[in-house]
């Protein structure tokens, strides 16, 4: 049962259960994956699944945004987050149910009854994941369920809005539904690029809801590659965080945050003003030794889980950014995008 009140944040995007294990350049080889990327599975990617499970894989909850939705409930009071995406009717959507509620998030699940639950396939070679996704039962999502009077209801009662960039390639009217809503009311709209095969195939509608995002999230790959697609003739982070945040937008109330993060690199964040001018501002990550990481899968879901949680708390700029470089060095320390249990305190 929904609270009556609502949920402060609401997160849309794709349910998945990882398919994790390590694997090595011959794995990578065998699919023409590279080491640290993430694409959506084609006929020639289905035999991974199997091939990952004869490593002993771990079956780990995931789906970009869901793990963000995790993190950011991690930080804040209960009954703050609520998550929305579409599983298939079987008993990895169960399990991801499950997972969520555990940690306290509210799920609105489409619930498909032809496909099953959509699963991410996830090779571990040192610091790098590579990510093999078959959306199945995820790619089924429709506006029509976000758009029923007790789903839409929740919708109006959310303040902040996180959608996972990977969503554009399922249901872009969704995601534009709560990008209208937070402009309408001047509530916060966030969005991640995902990964760098968003802005590269996805550009156009990547480009129809980013004038809706008051916070766009990437890494500096991703950063990269948007700035190919928009032929913008530079690969300075600096630089594309800036014009990041100055592009196009509807809500001119919140002038825009655009945040590059780069692994152990410090995190690059652009924050125009509202007289078209934009400051960049450096961050240093939370330093854990190389040995204290278990593996990088869901380092940025955890990273935006903290920002959000930050945001969604009235926080400043500075102390989210802050949360998410705590999150994120937490996260890294677990097995896939995972939180340390028993909680621990930021
Ligand atoms: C549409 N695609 C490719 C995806 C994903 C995805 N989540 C949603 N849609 N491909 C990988 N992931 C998730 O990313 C997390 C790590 O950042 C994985 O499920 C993994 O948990």
């Amino acid at each position: 049962m929904a609270a009556p009140q609502g949920y402060p944040l609401l997160a849309l995007e794709n349910p998945l259960l990882d398919i994790q294990a390590r694997g090595d350049a011959a794995l990578l080889e065998k699919y023409r994956l590279k080491d640290n990327d993430a694409i959506l599975a084609e006929e020639e990617h289905m035999g991974i699944y199997e091939d990952l499970l004869a490593r002993d894989a771990k079956l780990i909850p995931g789906g970009a945004a869901q793990n963000t939705a995790r993190g950011a409930q991690y930080m804040l009071p209960e009954n703050s987050v609520m998550y929305i995406g579409c599983v298939g009717k079987d008993k990895y959507g169960d399990i991801l149910k499950k997972t969520c509620e555990e940690a306290g998030v509210h799920t609105e699940y489409r619930v498909d009854e032809t496909q099953p639950t959509g699963k991410c396939g996830v090779v571990i070679t040192g610091h790098n994941r590579s990510m093999c996704t078959h959306l199945a039962a995820a790619n089924e999502y429709k506006i029509e369920h976000l758009k029923q009077p007790h789903i839409w209801s929740l919708v109006e009662k959310a303040q902040f809005y996180y959608v996972g960039g990977y969503h554009l390639t399922v249901c872009v009217p969704a995601i534009e539904a709560l990008g209208q809503e937070a402009a309408a009311k001047n509530k916060v709209f966030m969005l991640s690029l995902s990964a760098p095969f968003i802005p590269q195939f996805f550009k156009e509608q990547l480009d129809t809801v980013l004038p809706y995002t008051d916070y766009t999230f990437c890494n500096e790959t991703e950063a990269r590659a948007y700035a190919a697609s928009h032929e913008w003739g530079t690969e300075d982070v600096v630089e594309i965080a800036k014009k990041l945040a100055l592009l196009p937008k509807k809500n001119t109330q919140r002038p825009r945050v655009a945040i590059v993060t780069q692994g152990t690199e410090p995190t690059v964040v652009g924050v125009a003003s509202a007289d078209g001018k934009v400051e960049v501002k450096q961050f240093n990550v939370h330093e854990i030794s190389k040995d204290a990481i278990n593996d990088t899968n869901g380092a940025g879901d955890a990273f935006a889980g903290g920002f959000c949680a930050g945001v969604v708390s009235g926080k400043s700029l500075e102390e989210s950014i802050d949360m998410g470089q705590w999150l994120a060095s937490k996260s890294i320390q677990e097995l896939g995008p995972s939180f340390p249990f028993p909680k621990q305190t930021y």
